[in-house]
């Protein structure tokens, strides 16, 4: 300790560990090329740890008896399953990382349900089907191109972290399109239609691009 150094020993080294510390906690919120957190944050994106709430206002909550999903639309099968129908197709796990446009993304979720390839193969796209439009109970729509609602990663959804899936985040069942921003991810879903040609939903509707991939911030359009 130099003369005219007023910081006691022991403060410094208080102030050193706090500093390094607020370095490591940087490093994980910027990032830096090889940082694991870092590539795995989209650009733009903040990490969190709580799960927020977006929706238009209403918290469908359905019957589970009068539940039912509908697949319909430019398909050889149309499908219409009940609740225990569509607990009695082949269940699957996914971990994955949610971004959504607004700016937050949260990491690992554990999801169960059934997967979009499943659906897909029950219901049978025809040859000139390449659109999917999501329809949910509180009147919300959403669109994707139906070779990436066939994506090996997309689940519809009833679980979440080994609970079911509460109404607030669009339980019984939501889709989960963890490649693409968490707009696409419809909650309540109803029905899909599976189209020939593209129909723009609620967001995309209202400037949100129509793709919306996280990795090259198509935000909006
Ligand atoms: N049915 C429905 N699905 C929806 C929405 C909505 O308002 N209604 N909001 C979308 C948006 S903008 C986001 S970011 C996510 C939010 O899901 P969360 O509330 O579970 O975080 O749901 C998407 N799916
Ligand atoms: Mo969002």
């Amino acid at each position: 300790m130099t003369e005219g150094d007023d910081t006691a020993p022991k403060d410094r080294e208080k102030l050193i560990r706090a500093k390094e510390q607020w370095a490591r906690d940087g490093r994980l919120l910027t990032g830096r090329p090889g940082d694991p957190a870092r590539d795995r944050l989209p650009p733009g994106q903040r990490l969190v740890t709580d799960w927020p709430v977006l929706d238009l206002g209403v918290t469908p909550r359905p019957d589970p008896e009068k539940w039912r999903l509908r697949v319909d639309g430019l398909v050889e099968r149309a499908l219409i399953l009940d609740w225990q129908e569509f607990l009695g197709l082949p269940q699957t796990h996914l971990t994955t990382d949610i971004h959504c446009v607004t700016g937050w993304s949260r990491f690992d979720n554990a999801w169960e349900g059934v997967t979009a390839r499943a659906i897909l193969e029950a219901v049978r796209p025809k040859a000139d089907a390449r659109h999917c439009i999501f329809y949910s109970r509180d009147g919300y729509t959403t669109n994707v191109r139906l070779d990436r609602f066939a994506g090996e990663d997309v689940l519809l959804a009833h679980r979440w972290n080994g609970e079911a899936l509460t109404a607030e985040h669009g339980g019984p069942v939501r889709v989960v399109m963890p490649r693409w921003y968490f707009w696409k991810s419809a909650k309540w879903l109803r029905r899909i239609e599976i189209s020939a040609v593209d129909r723009p939903g609620y967001w995309e509707e209202r400037g949100y691009h129509n793709d919306g991939d996280p990795w090259t911030e198509e935000r909006y359009s």
